[in-house]
């Protein structure tokens, strides 16, 4: 069990920080059939990332919700936040990870994975949680490609947010994701291997100019195994 949330910090830690002045001069333009989900640096990185960026918004039901915070609170009740580390690519978390899910909980993450991952693809087993406290946020970064495949799909409770994916050695490249509670998020291939990600603070948190507050949030976090 320690070993993924082990792997998983030091992928981390190896976060990439990038400056983000170039956004303010950058274009941005909402990618209609993505339902204004996404706004990007250019059209044509909106149309080449379209098809390995999807966020489905409502993907599980409040009473879903209700279901997983119930199931993850005893647990997450029992750690700190933790702040201290100012180096950390994740400040003001808690985390954890869980393998055995009740009956109701199971049947959400099995309908993430269907749409989730190619059928057949080996699925890391452990599901990762990440519990975020409202004055938390993720710096960029890119996931361990020595523990972690091909697509990450996120469902977000409790909080909407925004993502960010930046392209590593050319920050001018850059696409915002709402994800707005309950929706599902899932990032494959370029998209996931050569793009920063991270969840913005608060004070950050606007979506094409639009203010998105930003309260404690839960993602539930599945992730395919390296080939
Ligand atoms: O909280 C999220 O949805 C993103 C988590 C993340 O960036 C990660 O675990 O690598």
């Amino acid at each position: 069990m320690k070993g993924l949330l082990a792997a998983l910090k030091r992928a981390h830690s190896l976060a990439v920080y990038i400056c983000r002045s170039c956004h303010a001069q950058s274009i941005e333009l909402s990618l209609k059939n993505h339902h204004e989900l996404m706004v990007g640096s250019s059209r044509e990185l909106l149309q080449k990332l379209g098809s390995q960026v999807e966020v489905r918004t409502g993907f599980i039901t409040e009473e879903e919700e209700a279901a997983l915070v119930q199931e993850l609170e005893p647990g997450l009740k029992k750690k700190r936040y933790e702040f201290d580390h100012w180096d950390d690519a994740i400040h003001g978390y808690r985390e954890t990870e869980r393998l055995s899910w009740g009956p109701a909980c199971e049947q959400i993450l099995n309908r993430v994975r269907s749409v989730a991952f190619p059928e057949g693809s080996p699925l890391l087993g452990p599901v990762h949680i990440l519990d975020l406290d409202k004055n938390g946020y993720i710096k960029p970064h890119v996931d361990s490609v020595k523990f972690c495949g091909s697509t990450i799909a996120g469902l977000s409770l409790l909080s909407d947010s925004i993502m960010r994916l930046v392209k590593e050695d050319h920050s001018q490249e850059w696409l915002d994701l709402l994800l707005s509670r309950r929706s599902l998020y899932i990032i494959r291939d370029q998209a996931r291997y050569n793009y920063t990600h991270e969840i913005l603070k608060d004070e950050d948190s606007f979506f094409n100019g639009r203010r998105v507050p930003r309260q404690r949030r839960i993602s539930v976090i599945c992730r395919n195994l390296p080939v």
